[in-house]
């Protein structure tokens, strides 16, 4: 591993040019496990001007060598899958086992799934007969700022580096400055990988730094980003007068439909699925809608479910959950459980307060809230911790607009053994995913929001597209 607080530019681990370090909180412990630097203009500078120095010759190679260039990088990450593992269990407080399951393989998942997208990609065709010697080409739209959050961050990280490589793009990644060793560690295995110096370049920093700087940069042609609803329109402002692309995905207040009709364990998978990752995804179920004629069974069933998930220290192997990632997201997750309380939601498990048996760490006990209404903040606002909204409805109608009756439109959820009513309500949805009987997305399926959840898709061919820009060539034949 390199210096930590070191960044990687032109293909070299270089200091800050006026060292800034910051710390890195383990959030199971409160304690610092590793210090990195924030990057400032210069730092963001030159590894802009490295990228920009690059694009002439990666955009110009073969898609097979770049695509040979990222099956390296996946045969390097799943070697080091454990090493990943460790530094995400650190710096975020994914339990171990979840860590090396779900957070690195969510990274190997993407890489895979962007290879196989590019394979079968068609990088130029002729436009059609009715445009005689007209011909289509998809080129890589320049250099890209890829800035992540602390969630998923391999997940994030691949889903984002992958294809812009595969595109051609040269980037700048700025990981989140909370959970920064696994970019740090990324970064190693794609020099590892032998991708050409300044393709990839990864600065630290924070978001009103590095971030803002990047996001305003002339010679920046895009920014992707993933994070908060908030940074994401900081973001879109600071790129309007270049008028980079800019794609954007936010946050979410996904509704789980559960009709009557749904099978026993829909309640149930609801709840784990809710509370996975601590709660903090922006795809997390957090708005459970059950038919009337099932809700007060369901609400018992759930806070059951609640009370049966463990909560533990990250270090430990096995089946639990995690802390929140960060004093400001305990804090924040505190003071809404406390306001869904003030605001008259009935509280059938959890609370505030840490779990008893866990006295250090910013752990949070699972909570669910039943009787909740759309005027509430716990049912407005992205949470990002384990805590669950139960509202009854009493049709098909009823169910589809208070789905919808929200900011974001991001996933959404419906239980039914009915499959019309499934494809019907799934329609009405306004969300960029529907997610339907417990069946998950597959690999290369187009991640994104509707609505304040952002622009734009990711993973596989879509992905890619985000990446690319389209040129029309006249008088080719
Ligand atoms: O996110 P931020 P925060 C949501 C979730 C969470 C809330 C706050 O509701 O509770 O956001 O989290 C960079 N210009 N999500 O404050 O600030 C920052 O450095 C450029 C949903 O931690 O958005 C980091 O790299 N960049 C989400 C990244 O944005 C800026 C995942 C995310 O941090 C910036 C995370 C700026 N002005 C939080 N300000 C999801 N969609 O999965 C910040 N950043």
């Amino acid at each position: 591993m390199p210096n930590s607080t070191d960044f990687y530019i032109n293909g070299k681990w270089v200091a800050p040019i006026r060292p800034k370090d910051f710390p890195v909180i383990n959030p199971a412990t409160e304690e610092v496990c590793a210090t990195i630097s924030l990057g400032e203009e210069e730092d963001t500078n030159a590894a802009v001007a490295a990228a920009s120095a690059a694009f002439d010759g990666w955009s110009m190679t073969d898609p097979a060598e770049r695509i040979a260039a990222v099956e390296r990088l996946l045969e390097i990450y799943n070697r080091r899958a454990d090493e990943m593992a460790e530094a995400i269990s650190l710096e975020m407080g994914a339990p171990i086992d979840f860590a090396r399951q779900q957070q690195v393989g969510a990274g190997s998942w993407h890489l895979d799934g962007f290879i196989q997208a590019a394979k079968a990609f068609e990088w130029d065709r002729p436009l059609g007969d009715w445009a005689p010697g007209e011909r289509i080409f998809h080129e890589p739209i320049g250099v890209c700022a890829l800035i992540t959050p602390w969630n998923w961050p391999m997940n994030q990280i691949t889903l984002k580096v992958a294809p812009a490589l595969l595109a051609g793009c040269t980037m700048v990644l700025k990981p989140s400055e909370i959970a920064p060793l696994s970019g740090l560690l990324f970064a190693e295995m794609i020099d590892e990988a032998g991708v050409p110096a300044g393709v990839f370049n990864l600065v630290n920093g924070d978001g009103p730094g590095v971030g803002s700087t990047l996001s305003a940069h002339p010679e920046v042609d895009m920014v992707s980003f993933t994070g908060s609803t908030r940074a994401g329109r900081l973001i879109s402002i600071a790129a309007a007068d270049t008028i980079k692309r800019v794609s954007l995905e936010l946050g979410g207040k996904g509704a789980n439909i559960i009709f009557a009709d749904a099978g026993e364990k829909a309640v149930k998978q609801g709840v784990i699925r809710c509370f996975n990752n601590t709660g903090q995804s922006c795809n997390a179920p957090t708005r459970m809608l059950v038919e009337r004629s099932r809700y007060d069974e369901a609400v018992e069933q759930a806070a059951a479910a609640a009370q049966s998930i463990n909560v533990g220290a990250s270090s430990e192997p096995g089946r639990h959950i995690g802390p929140a990632v960060s004093e400001v997201q305990f804090n924040k997750i505190q003071d809404l459980i406390q306001t869904g309380i003030d605001e008259g939601a009935r509280l059938v498990a959890g609370g505030t307060g840490r779990p008893e048996h866990l006295n250090r760490g910013y752990f949070i006990r699972p909570t669910v809230f039943a009787d909740v209404t759309p005027d509430m903040t716990i049912y407005r606002e992205e949470i990002f911790g384990p805590v669950l909204s139960i509202l009854p409805f009493d049709s098909e109608e009823d169910a589809v607009r208070i789905a919808n009756d929200t900011d974001y439109g991001l996933t959404n959820y419906v239980q039914t053994t009915d499959k019309d009513k499934l494809r019907r309500v799934a329609r009405r949805l306004r969300s960029g995913m529907v997610e339907c009987n417990g069946k998950g997305l597959g690999k290369g399926s187009p991640f994104g929001g509707f609505k304040q959840s952002g622009n734009g898709r990711e993973g596989g061919a879509f992905g890619l597209h985000e990446f690319l820009e389209v040129k029309t060539v006249t008088d080719w034949d």
